[in-house]
């Protein structure tokens, strides 16, 4: 943590000089809502929050607690699940809020971007996009609240990724205020662009521990024709991948989303939204979008695919979309995964990738390995199939037992990724490291990866103002790296806090 200087004691009066008093909360009961995240896990406190109205100010904003050394802590929506947007229990912290700055800056429509500031939610630059002819696809449960901040700052990824990419390949550009509090305005229309080090891409997916994005260059494509929304029923995650592949040749980039969803979602969205029936009734679902259908030979090429993979047994069920209601019904099913979850109670929750072909080996390896250490486990897993982002998050039915399966969870974690790990998997696919993973990010990041990590955070932020204590361990940021010990793959290095 950064040494305060006495300067800090007047920093709401610096500050409140700078975005005016009204966009300075320092009651605590007006703080309340910005110390807790979304899944209620984390419990911070700060010294004041403020809410900057353009670059500027959030650059002076910047500059002011640099001078005082206070650490400055970025919140956008606060959807965040690995409790990144949180500050730590000390209150040194000053919070950083964009959402006065939520206007679409500009619209080029000849070079296919969205020139949007950081405060503006993800429905905002959608619906700009929308109302132009113009199609932003990230696309997230969350979106309604999330910021496009908090989607840079995160890499967020979604239901739609798998046609369009993340976050990274959505951006071609932008604006930020750096540690040192100076604007740098990467903001531009260009699809190409090697000049020097990629400073968007650098901040991109660095949790605000690098900087504060403000504005963003955003790539658009034409709104897609004719879309068809496909729930389908089948037996097991080894028969999801094999339609996946089938869908695949068959569609190609007209496949845009491939979700995967297990028996237990189904029921936990059956016991907490009973009005949103399931189209089908199956182990295991996909549910599945194709888009630019405009051809009659379109859907009679999927009816076709479906016809055959039910002849073949691959398939227990299929049912089609036939209108724009019935796609919404489809996907309002499985957005609400993650609140018929929070509903049931706690979880131990897991954000991973795997190489798309190990998925069904990695949860036939898992269930077995849990099962002996917490007998009665529950296992949720669903996700994003087509991008090998699978969503497995762990649960007792009974109260008691969860209280000390969370007890438990850094023997949870550290079974889950080291299984992940073994089979070329990522402890974080698309949710970020936050706090919750950091400590686990020593295990399995390289040696020299944390090394290069450390080396950028120092150069651009030697005073470690910038939301310290997340992405890498508070204590260990800003140190040289001590020899290592590497976990069964031969990668990353010891972290104390992990030995169990
Ligand atoms: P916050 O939660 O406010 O912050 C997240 C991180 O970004 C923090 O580290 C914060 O410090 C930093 N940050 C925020 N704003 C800025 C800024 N202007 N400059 C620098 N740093 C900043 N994620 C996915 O990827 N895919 C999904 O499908 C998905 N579905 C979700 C569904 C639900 C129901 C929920 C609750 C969450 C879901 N998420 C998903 C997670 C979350 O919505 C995303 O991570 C989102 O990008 C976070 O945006 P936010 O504005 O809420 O950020
Ligand atoms: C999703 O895909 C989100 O629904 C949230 O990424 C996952 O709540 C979760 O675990
Ligand atoms: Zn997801």
């Amino acid at each position: 943590m950064p040494k305060r200087l006495e300067a800090s004691t007047h920093l709401p009066d610096t500050l409140a000089a700078i975005v005016g008093g009204a966009n300075v909360l320092v009651d605590p009961a007006e703080l309340a809502p910005f110390l807790t995240d979304w899944r209620g896990r984390y419990q911070g406190r700060a010294r004041a929050l403020v809410r900057p109205g353009n670059t500027e100010e959030v650059a002076a904003v910047v500059r002011a607690c640099l001078s005082a050394r206070i650490p400055i802590v970025p919140q956008g929506g606060n959807t965040g699940l690995c409790g990144g947007a949180t500050p730590d229990e000390s209150g040194d912290a000053v919070m950083l809020q964009l959402r006065r700055m939520n206007r679409a800056r500009a619209l080029d429509l000849e070079n296919n971007v969205l020139i949007a500031e950081a405060g503006c939610t993800l429905l905002e630059a959608q619906a700009a996009a929308r109302n132009a002819g113009r199609l932003f696809p990230l696309s997230l449960a969350s979106e309604g609240s999330c910021q496009i901040g908090g989607n840079l700052a995160t890499n967020a990824g979604g239901v739609r990724a798998l046609r369009y990419g993340v976050m990274r390949d959505l951006t071609l550009g932008v604006e930020a205020i750096l540690p040192d509090g100076k604007i740098w305005s990467g903001l531009h229309t260009l699809r190409k662009n090697n000049a020097g080090y990629d400073l968007s891409n650098l901040l991109i997916g660095s949790e605000g521990t690098l900087g504060i994005f403000t504005a963003a260059a955003l790539k658009l494509y034409p709104l897609p024709q004719k879309t068809m929304t496909c729930w389908l029923g089948l037996a097991s995650p080894e028969a999801a991948i094999v339609l996946l592949d089938k869908v695949q040749a068959a569609f190609d980039s007209r496949l845009v989303a491939f979700e995967m969803i297990c028996p237990l979602a189904g029921e936990l969205m059956r016991r907490h939204f009973p009005e949103l029936s399931l189209p089908l009734d199956a182990p295991w679902s996909v549910l599945c979008e194709l888009s630019d259908c405009s051809h009659a030979s379109d859907l009679t090429a999927a009816e076709t695919l479906f016809a055959e993979c039910l002849a073949a047994g691959e398939l227990s069920g299929a049912a089609l979309s036939r209108s724009l209601r019935e796609q919404e019904a489809f996907w309002r099913r499985r957005e609400c995964i993650s609140e018929a979850q929070k509903q049931e109670g706690d979880s131990i929750k897991h954000d991973i990738a795997l190489p798309i072909s190990r998925v069904a080996e990695f949860l036939r390896r898992i269930k077995p390995l849990l099962n002996e250490r917490f007998p009665g486990i529950r296992h949720t897993a669903y996700g994003h199939l087509g991008d090998g982002n699978l969503h497995f998050n762990l649960s007792m039915p009974d109260a008691a037992e969860n209280e000390r399966l969370l007890d438990n969870e850094a023997l949870v974690n550290r079974i889950v990724y080291d299984c992940v790990d073994e089979l070329g998997g990522s402890i974080s696919a698309e949710h970020g490291i936050g706090q919750l993973k950091r400590e686990m990010l020593c295990r399995y990041k390289s040696a020299a990866a944390l090394s290069a990590m450390r080396i950028v955070k120092t150069a651009l932020d030697p005073r470690g103002i910038m939301n310290p204590g997340k992405v890498l361990p508070q204590d260990i940021e800003l140190s040289p790296l001590s020899p290592g010990h590497s976990p069964a793959s031969g990668r990353g290095e010891q972290c104390p806090l992990l030995e169990i």
